[in-house]
């Protein structure tokens, strides 16, 4: 763990909320690693405080600047003014290749000497992204240059984001406070001896034929859904409106609606569960982390380029079976089989053992690669 100095390195984030919450939960993951174990000055410009709120109740959604955690929270909204050299952090991050405020940039080339400038990416398991990784791109007017850094699974890429007491904390959680965890979130005991499965996907995801296949079958499921996930086929499912609290069970399904919880709950959450339905790029990521048997439901982009990224992905993860890919490509409609009416779900059920065991390998493989803030700082040193 860092000891806290005074803080010598002042950092700019800029977040721009696309949808969702993504990329809020993976900026504020980021700022506090920089903040808690490297010691940064952080300045998080978010321009969307109720996304934020949503997965961090202390936000404050009327304040323009906030300190939550030491960092400082900027409401990022027409700040289309001048800037001078002493607003300017040492390094200035871009998330996802946000237009941060041209007065910014602007003094930015004035500074002496200038921030290190990055734009943080998107994580993908696509083998081009170790080619850009770190590659210069010049301003097209100011004397400035900005880095591209991909997050990544391997050596040539940024790593991903992981805290360095993270499988620790699992691990405590894990061996002394998790039935009472699942408990306070309303599970009966019979509940917590069944196979208990998180659920997080896009309105897309077959959720319907899922839950047949989890209702006909022998094993005991019990399924705990966020509210606002899945919401229409979870009611039908209930019989009635999926709010926080509604439960019902049906044929080896019980399915409950939780209430969505603040980020370090939702990680409690995964290392609870047997196996987690994950999406996007944050929860993706944490449930690997969960070292448990994992589906991910992955953003969906025009002309289906996201199963071009689901597909790398599934052929560079090493715990994957037969079964985990012929699933991940029903859940994604890269293929249409049902799955409920053929063997996929059984399939996979039987594979569970088998994949949990090599996940933990798989997280070995990733943390070879380092942390993604360690890395990141380590390569704007190499800048300044
Ligand atoms: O919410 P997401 O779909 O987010 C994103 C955004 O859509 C973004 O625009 C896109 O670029 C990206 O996906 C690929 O899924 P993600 O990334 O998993 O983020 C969800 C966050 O919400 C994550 O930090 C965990 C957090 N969370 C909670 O804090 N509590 C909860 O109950 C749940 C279900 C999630």
């Amino acid at each position: 763990m860092h000891s806290k100095t005074k803080p010598t390195i002042s950092l700019a984030l800029f977040c721009k909320v696309v949808d969702n919450y993504g990329d809020i939960g993976i900026c504020w993951r980021l700022a506090r690693q920089l903040e808690q174990e490297h010691g940064v000055a952080v300045t998080l410009w978010v321009d969307d405080l109720r996304s934020f709120q949503r997965i961090c109740p202390q936000v404050d959604t009327e304040r323009d600047v906030q300190h939550i955690e030491h960092i400082r929270i900027q409401h990022w909204q027409n700040q289309d003014g001048v800037f001078t050299a002493d607003d300017i952090a040492d390094i200035v991050i871009e998330f996802f290749a946000c237009d941060i405020p041209p007065g910014y940039i602007a003094a930015m080339a004035a500074c002496k000497p200038q921030p290190v400038w990055l734009n943080l990416e998107g994580l993908t398991a696509e083998t081009w992204v170790e080619g850009c990784h770190t590659l210069p791109s010049p301003h097209p007017s100011l004397s400035l240059t900005k880095y591209f850094f991909f997050p990544g699974f391997t050596s040539r890429t940024g790593g991903l984001l992981v805290e360095s007491g993270l499988e620790q904390q699992r691990q405590e959680f894990t061996s002394d406070r998790q039935a009472a965890f699942l408990s306070s979130l309303g599970c009966a005991p019979a509940e917590l001896n069944s196979l208990k499965v998180s659920l997080f996907c896009y309105p897309q995801a077959p959720v319907p034929a899922l839950l047949q296949a989890w209702q006909s079958g022998e094993k005991p499921v019990t399924c705990l859904v966020p509210e606002g996930v899945a919401s229409e086929a979870v009611a039908a499912f209930l019989g009635t409106e999926a709010k926080a609290g509604a439960t019902a069970s049906r044929g080896a399904l019980t399915l409950r609606v939780l209430p969505f919880v603040p980020q370090p709950d939702y990680d409690k959450l995964l290392w609870s569960c047997d196996l987690n339905f994950v999406r996007g790029e944050d929860s993706f990521v944490r449930a690997q982390w969960a070292g448990k048997p994992f589906i991910w439901h992955i953003y969906p982009q025009d002309e289906n380029l996201h199963h071009v990224k689901l597909k790398a992905f599934l052929q560079a993860y090493t715990p994957a079976t037969p079964a985990l890919v012929a699933l991940s490509h029903a859940w994604n409609g890269v293929t249409t089989t049902g799955i409920n009416g053929t063997e996929i779900w059984p399939e996979f059920l039987a594979d569970i053992p088998q994949i949990a065991a090599a996940s933990t390998n798989w997280q070995h493989q990733l943390l070879t690669n380092g942390d993604l803030t360690s890395n990141l700082l380590k390569f704007a040193h190499t800048k300044r």
